[in-house]
């Protein structure tokens, strides 16, 4: 499919996504949002697309949500089209992997697009705010929820009341990024991430991150009994039987997604 916002390319069984607005820092629009929410579901549903990594541009993942279109909208207007909603919950309905590889700017919708990943790797140079304060409005796509669970409250409620950016090395040591890499070299990792990651069982895959995300939904008691149960529910796979006689035999596995 061609899209206009966003490249899409398939290398082996990577869907590499890059947001295509140079003209405006990659800021997300309705189009782009659309658009990255058909390849997603693409994505999903193609069985040789084991993982997904979204990137932007050097100087900008996204500078966020597009100022130019939401700035003339009322709230009717923002209920009725239910701005965002449907991209927002496609995302988060994404049952394959999938990494941000952000450079540069990664602010207010950015950041939260981001944050949406299941992980990110930061090129040295990346920046991340929720500077909507700056406009009068706050974060709507998650940014007041996720920032405050990935980096405690005292930086989150810094960020989103003072709009200041957090440099790559800051949102390391704050537990925001999985790790910081050159960034001439941020796609090369990003993607030696994900074939790394498109080498085990999707079985194994899906259920780890859907239990990692319980974390943020689940008590710990309640959490434990989920992984407990999605842990037992694995020895009814034959990846599961493979795995293990793998190593038992000194040899590399060969998961079949079974
Ligand atoms: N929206 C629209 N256009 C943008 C955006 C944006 N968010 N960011 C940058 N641009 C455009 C600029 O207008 C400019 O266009 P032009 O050349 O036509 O004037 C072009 O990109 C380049 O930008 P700058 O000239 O400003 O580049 P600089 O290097 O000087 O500055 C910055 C880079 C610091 C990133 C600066 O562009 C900036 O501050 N951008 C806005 C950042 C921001 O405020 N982001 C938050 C937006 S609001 C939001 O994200 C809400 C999300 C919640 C949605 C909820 C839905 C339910």
């Amino acid at each position: 499919m061609a899209y206009e916002t966003i490249n899409v390319d398939v290398q082996g069984y990577v869907s590499l996504i890059t947001l295509n607005r140079p003209e405006a820092l990659n800021a997300l629009n309705s189009k782009l949002l659309g658009e990255l929410s058909s390849a997603l579901e693409a994505a999903d549903e193609n069985d040789k697309v084991r993982c997904v990594v979204i990137t932007g541009s050097e100087k900008a993942f996204a500078a966020g949500a597009d100022i130019s279109e939401m700035s003339d909208k009322s709230f009717v207007d923002m209920m009725t089209e239910k701005f965002f909603t449907a991209e927002s919950d496609r995302f988060n309905n994404t049952r394959k992997p999938i990494i941000a590889a952000v450079s540069g700017y990664a602010l207010g919708g950015g950041c939260e697009l981001a944050m949406m990943c299941d992980f990110i790797i930061a090129a040295d140079n990346a920046k991340f705010g929720q500077p909507e304060i700056n406009l009068g409005v706050i974060a709507g796509l998650g940014g007041t929820q996720r920032l405050t669970r990935y980096v405690g409250k005292a930086k989150s409620m810094e960020m989103h009341l003072t709009g200041r950016f957090m440099d790559a090395e800051e949102a390391e040591r704050s537990g925001l990024v999985s790790r910081v890499v050159p960034a001439k070299k941020l796609k090369e990792e990003a993607m030696s991430a994900a074939n790394k990651i498109a080498e085990k069982s999707m079985l194994a895959t899906m259920a780890a991150k859907d239990c990692v995300n319980k974390a943020y939904e689940m008590s710990l008691e309640q959490g434990l009994a989920y992984e407990r149960g999605q842990f037992y529910s694995l020895f009814a796979t034959e990846d599961q039987k493979e795995g293990m006689a793998a190593f038992l035999e000194k040899r590399e596995p060969q998961f079949r997604d079974r």
